[in-house]
């Protein structure tokens, strides 16, 4: 018995997607490291598999956080503002080397008036996307702030940082140069990935969001290895539906010296 429906076609991930600037990548490698393909090979991923990601997604109110999350997960663009009450959530799975595995994408809200609610939010991210519009200077001053606020709540040494511009579509090739420079020099200092979207086109919308499935992947994978270098993975954690316990762990068939 299949506890979850397939992934969809659409999410499987077999190669790691390109940065989207290399002058303010997270990494600029062509491929997943290799120890991560071999434990994907050999289904050596641990509790990958089961885990569910946080990502939160801060910025300013009306840059396009809430669009940018809708094209990715519903692909749709709805023109019609409204603002975002406290905190959304969707869950978006993937399976990326073959492996399961879920993002859940945190849209906060950008309001004064909601920073309190959301600093709880906040709360074990593995991934923060700092949204700005690229038609909006002050938006892009503000993700100082923004991380800031995300990082009070986090292990800054543990967590995946993307500074996103937004509609892309809106800003004219002249201003797109200008605004571009500036946030490519602050994701430097942020130690963040840079990308430019636009969530009317859908321009690199899929592409980033594959991109950061795939860092989280990455980084929990090596997390999970390096946990289980003292302990030897002859285990194998899979669902075993004669169980109750979705969890059980299976060893590997040993052979049994009184038989
Ligand atoms: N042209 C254009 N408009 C956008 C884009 N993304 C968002 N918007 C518009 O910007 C406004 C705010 O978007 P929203 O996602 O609700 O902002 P949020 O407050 O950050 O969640 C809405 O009127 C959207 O239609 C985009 O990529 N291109
Ligand atoms: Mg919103």
């Amino acid at each position: 018995m299949s506890v979850l429906p397939p992934v969809r076609k659409d999410r499987i991930i077999g190669q790691l997607p390109k940065c989207f600037n290399k002058g303010a990548a997270l990494n600029t490698e062509d491929e997943f490291k290799s120890k991560v393909k071999t434990a994907c090979q050999q289904q050596r991923t641990g509790t990958v598999g089961f885990k569910i990601s946080k990502v939160i997604v801060v910025g300013d109110l009306a840059v396009g956080k809430t669009c940018l999350i809708n094209r990715f997960c519903k692909d749709v663009f709805d023109k019609n503002y409204k603002a975002t009450i406290g905190v959304d959530f969707e869950m978006e799975r993937f399976e990326v080397l073959g492996v399961p595995f879920s993002l859940q994408l945190w849209d906060t809200a950008g309001q004064e008036r909601f920073k309190c609610i959301a600093s709880t939010y906040y709360r074990g991210a593995q991934a923060v996307i700092i949204v700005f519009d690229l038609t909006d200077v002050a938006s892009l001053e503000h993700t100082r702030q923004w991380l800031e606020d995300a990082m009070k709540e986090n292990d800054p040494t543990s967590v995946l940082l993307f500074l996103v511009g937004t509609k892309k579509d809106l800003s004219s090739p002249a201003q797109y140069t200008l605004i571009e420079q500036d946030a490519i020099k602050l994701a430097d200092q942020m130690k963040a990935e840079y990308w430019a979207v636009s969530a009317l086109s859908g321009e690199n919308v899929r592409e980033f969001f594959f991109r950061v499935a795939s860092l989280t992947f990455e980084t929990n994978v090596l997390a999970e290895l390096e946990k289980s270098g003292s302990r030897r993975i002859g285990e194998v954690v899979q669902i075993n539906s004669n169980s109750n316990n979705l969890y059980a762990t299976s060893k590997k068939k040993q052979t049994n010296c009184c038989q």
